[in-house]
Formats: C-alpha cells, structure tokens, sequence
C-alpha cells in the first residue's frame, strides 16, 4: 500500500459530478485540501478549461476553499499533460464536462503512471443527456459521487439531479447551444426529475409519443399512462 493513502491514491480516477449547485467544486477542493497534511514535496495541480472565465482561482461557491489553477485549453486536453507538474501525484480536473475528445486519453495516461485523478464535473446538460466526455470518464471512474442539489422550482426542495436552463425566465428549448457560461442569475436552477423541463426535446415528443404531457397547471411532467387521475 501506497504510504500516503488514502490521501493519494496511485492511479485511481475519482469523479464528483452532479447538477449545477450540488457542490462539485467544494467537494474537489475538500478532496484537495487534504493533501496539505501531506509533506511539502508531495505535488499536485488543478485544472480548469479556459473557457470557464469566472474565476481565475478554483473556488467555492459557499465556504472559504480557494485555490490557484493551471488552465488548459478545452479543445487541446493535452495541455493539462504538458502544464502538469511531472512530479504532481494527483491532478485535479474541475468543469471536466467543457474538454474536447482527447480528455478520456490524457485521464488514462495519467492514472496508467499512477497519478490519482480527481475529476469535477456536470454529468447532465442542461437538456438532462451526458455533457461532453463525462459518460466515458464515469464508466472509468474508480469512484463516483452523485451529488444532489435542491430543487429551486417554486419551493420544491426534493433532491435534484438536473440542471435548468431559462432565458428570460423560460425553460430553454432543447436546440439551444450547449454550452453557455452563467450562474443562477444568468439563467440555471437545480431541478428534480419532475421539474426539469426541456420543450421540443425529441424524448418528449418522440419516445413515448402521445403519453408524455407537460401539465401547464402543475408545472410537471406527467405520464397519461402513469397518471389516469390528471384531476390531482
Ligand atoms: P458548475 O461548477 O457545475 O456550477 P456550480 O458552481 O453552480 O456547481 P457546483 O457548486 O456543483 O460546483 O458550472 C457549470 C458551468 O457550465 C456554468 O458556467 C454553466 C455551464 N453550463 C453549460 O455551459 N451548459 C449546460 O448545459 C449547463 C447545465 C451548464
Ligand atoms: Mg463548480
Ligand atoms: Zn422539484
């Protein structure tokens, strides 16, 4: 056994993932933050895409973690092997969703030299299906944390697992570009299942054709063939 597990972990891929607001980040930083009890010549970075501007530094939304990041380009992956410290046991990756293809080989080559990859990252798009590389990055996952939020619609609060896009307070068809930079104020709610709601998506209208109906009175999706008594 390695002598400074379990704060590293030779070549395991750990993956926090989950909606918009269920704690990714703070949960890498904790994960990060243990590596402080190590001794000093233990290394280690974290990355972000460039493309996520918000923050020059790796921070919380609540808490007071903060930590300085490398970035690497999204549509070069690569660069997370060349800015990476050779010496780095582990090598954080946050807003994993944003990399291009190429993500998926630079994980392997870096848990195949038993680095400890830590992985943050939105699993679902805002259209509910798998965002970016993150399906093959949780089917290689060692260790996967399903983080769950709350959902904000309209005092809700049942767990949520999907992330809402509005523009202008609407829900965001199902053709919108995928990627689009923001916060809450900007347009993205944490939503359960029943309150995410994605018009024009070909699931709605295609695969259960006739049976799915978006009841504009209780603001849900509903099933006919599940629901005989809409009067509810
Ligand atoms: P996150 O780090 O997932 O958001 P967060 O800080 O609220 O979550 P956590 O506390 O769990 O860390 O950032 C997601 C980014 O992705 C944000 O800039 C919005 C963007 N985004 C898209 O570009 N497309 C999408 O479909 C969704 C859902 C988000
Ligand atoms: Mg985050
Ligand atoms: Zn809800």
């Amino acid at each position: 056994m390695h002598k400074y597990y379990p704060v590293i972990k030779p070549g395991v891929l750990e993956i926090y993932c989950g909606p918009m607001k269920s704690g990714k980040t703070r949960e890498l930083l904790n994960r990060v933050d243990k590596l402080n009890y190590l001794p000093e010549e233990v290394k280690f970075d974290i990355f972000k895409p460039v493309l996520d501007t918000r923050d020059p530094v790796v921070s919380s939304r609540f808490g007071s973690l903060s930590y300085d990041c490398k970035f690497a380009d999204e549509k070069s992956p690569y660069e997370i092997l060349e800015k990476m410290n050779p010496a780095s046991m582990l090598v954080a990756i946050d807003e994993s969703q944003f990399f291009h293809g190429g993500i998926e080989e630079v994980v392997k080559e870096l848990i195949g030299n038993n680095v400890n990859v830590v992985v943050g990252g939105l699993d679902l798009d805002f259209r509910g299906e798998p965002f970016g590389k993150m399906d093959y990055l949780l089917s290689m996952a060692d260790e996967v944390y399903k983080l769950r939020g709350v959902c904000d619609y309209h005092g809700c609060g049942s767990p949520a697992t999907r992330t809402q896009r509005l523009i202008g307070g609407e829900p965001a068809p199902y053709d919108s570009e995928i990627v689009l930079i923001g916060d809450e104020e900007e347009g993205y709610e944490c939503r359960c299942f029943d309150h995410h709601i994605v018009p024009s998506s070909p699931t709605s209208e295609g695969l259960r054709q006739g049976t799915l109906i978006f009841d504009e009175s209780k603001q849900r999706r509903l099933f006919y063939d599940d629901h005989p008594n809409l009067t509810h």
